[in-house]
């Protein structure tokens, strides 16, 4: 069976790290770049910003279409960046969030997680589908490593075998095993393949 996906996105990045992990995973499937700078609703939670983008996206797209929004949460400042992820990025960047946990020495303290609501629009139901995905970490002392995109560098993903590297230190793949986006693609893709969309 043939599947044609669009995934609609201004990150690059995002995307590559999609068509990875979907098109090794989903048989037939050929996942499409829909370019698009989607609006960014300020709202609570970040299942309503991605609402509100698959809402736009859907509009601008005569397939089924799905969108993601994603966002670093730090629970010792209250859950920052959150859904300002993407605002914060620009404005303070990785360095800004360093600063801002300059006192938080205690390693446990410095805990952090990625999540990401991944919404698919079905157009020939005009359905919405929602997948969350999360993954739990902690926040480096300084930037390392040079891979990856946005808060890479400073975030350590938690790991049973000890590994203290970076995103930004992990080859592409070996996020890609372990990331939030996966966890939510993973999903999607046992959606699909349950032949539960428009396929
Ligand atoms: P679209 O809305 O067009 O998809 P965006 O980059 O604005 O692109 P988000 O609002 O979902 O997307 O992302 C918020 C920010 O969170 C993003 O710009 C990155 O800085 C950061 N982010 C999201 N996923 C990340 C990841 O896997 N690694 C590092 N930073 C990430």
């Amino acid at each position: 069976m043939v599947i044609t996906l669009h995934f609609a996105t201004g990150n690059a990045h995002k995307f590559e790290e999609a068509r990875a992990y979907l098109e090794g995973s989903v048989h037939g499937l050929t996942l499409k770049h829909l370019k698009a700078n989607l609006p960014e609703l300020q709202a609570d939670t970040l299942a309503e910003v991605a609402r509100y983008k698959v809402d736009a996206a859907a509009r601008m797209c005569a397939d089924d279409v799905f969108v993601e929004d994603a966002g670093l949460f730090v629970p010792v400042l209250n859950g920052f960046p959150g859904v300002f992820s993407a605002e914060v990025m620009r404005m303070l960047g990785c360095k800004g969030i360093l600063k801002l946990m300059a006192d938080v020495t205690e390693p446990a303290r410095r805990a952090a997680y990625f999540e990401v609501c991944t919404c698919l629009f079905i157009k020939r139901t005009g359905e919405v589908k929602e997948f969350m995905g999360h993954v739990d970490g902690t926040i480096s002392i300084e930037e390392r490593g040079k891979g990856g995109f946005g808060y890479d560098p400073i975030f350590i993903s938690d790991d049973p075998a000890g590994n203290t590297r970076t995103f930004a230190e992990m080859g592409f793949e070996e996020k890609n095993r372990v990331s939030h986006r996966t966890q939510s693609l993973r999903k999607l893709k046992d959606f699909l393949a349950a032949g539960a969309a428009s396929y």
